[in-house]
């Protein structure tokens, strides 16, 4: 399903053609930097597992969930917000073309987003459902940026932590997990979307213990860059948050066996850590 989404990116490239000397190649340019396109692979893995028939619309959904994580991830980059210049192992966009560019090209992300959705072939009720799971998610995800941005250097309690990253980083994951089930037709999508918050709340846990494990070249993007911040490993230490991580793993489970080996091949493969 990786390789499928991948040339499904690679072919929908976004066309803005007009006398601007790189505005185009920079709307495209993260976007086809790689990654590891993880919430697509969560959504679309599920609506393979529970629905195939539906996996062409799906794939425009997914590309709209990837649109809103990589505008996400240009903007965290930027000086004002954590002053990276390395993203998926490529230079980030303000570095490899300039601030404003950046800027203007996570706005049109988080707009076209919705315009990939519009064109999914799905039955309107279902498109609507996929632009109220998918625009809610992503003002979840901003008022966890924001808790993160105003708190940072202040300590937060595990409390406020959680509640910080189930906002900026579960959300997002969560309502990949919850677009599957609701692409593929099941009735009641809320255990999905449950048991995507806890999904996403251990991929942030990972990512913490990745920026103190990892070196540079290892994780493509700057490591230990998080000793000012709210993380878990700064909270609970490397071996708490290890043990959160072992915790949160033993908890995601789903009564449908087919989306739970989905989800286990998923943590398997990117959240051991
Ligand atoms: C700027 C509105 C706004 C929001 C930013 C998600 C986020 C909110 C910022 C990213 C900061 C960060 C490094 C969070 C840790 C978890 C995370 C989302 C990592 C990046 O996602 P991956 O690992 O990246 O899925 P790839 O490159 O594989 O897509």
């Amino acid at each position: 399903m990786k390789e499928k989404f991948e040339s499904f990116l690679k072919a929908n490239q976004i066309q803005a053609k007009s006398y601007h000397p790189y505005y185009e190649e920079a709307l495209n340019y993260m976007l086809l930097s790689g990654g590891k396109h993880f919430r697509a692979q969560l959504l679309l893995g599920v609506v393979e597992t529970l629905n195939p028939s539906r996996i062409d619309s799906a794939l425009r959904v997914a590309l709209g969930v990837e649109m809103i994580h990589t505008y996400s991830l240009i903007h965290d980059d930027l000086p004002v917000m954590d002053d990276s210049d390395l993203r998926r192992g490529v230079l980030t966009t303000h570095k490899k073309f300039d601030e404003v560019t950046a800027l203007l090209v996570g706005d049109a992300l988080n707009s076209r987003a919705f315009y990939e959705i519009s064109r999914a072939n799905l039955e309107p009720k279902v498109a609507i459902k996929c632009v109220e799971i998918l625009s809610f998610a992503a003002t979840q995800m901003v008022l966890g940026q924001a808790l993160d941005c105003y708190f940072e250097k202040k300590t937060l309690s595990y409390e406020e932590l959680k509640i910080l990253h189930s906002h900026k980083t579960g959300a997002l994951i969560s309502a990949s997990f919850e677009l599957g089930a609701v692409i593929s037709g099941v009735k009641d999508s809320l255990k999905f979307k449950e048991v995507g918050l806890k999904l996403g709340l251990l991929f942030q846990i990972v990512d913490d213990i990745i920026d103190v494990t990892m070196t540079k070249d290892e994780a493509g993007k700057p490591t230990h860059h998080d000793e000012d911040k709210n993380s878990f490993v700064n909270l609970l230490g490397l071996k708490g948050a290890q043990d959160e991580r072992d915790k949160l793993i033993s908890e995601i489970k789903i009564d449908d066996k087919k989306v739970q080996n989905l989800l286990d091949n998923l943590i398997e493969k990117y959240l051991k850590g």
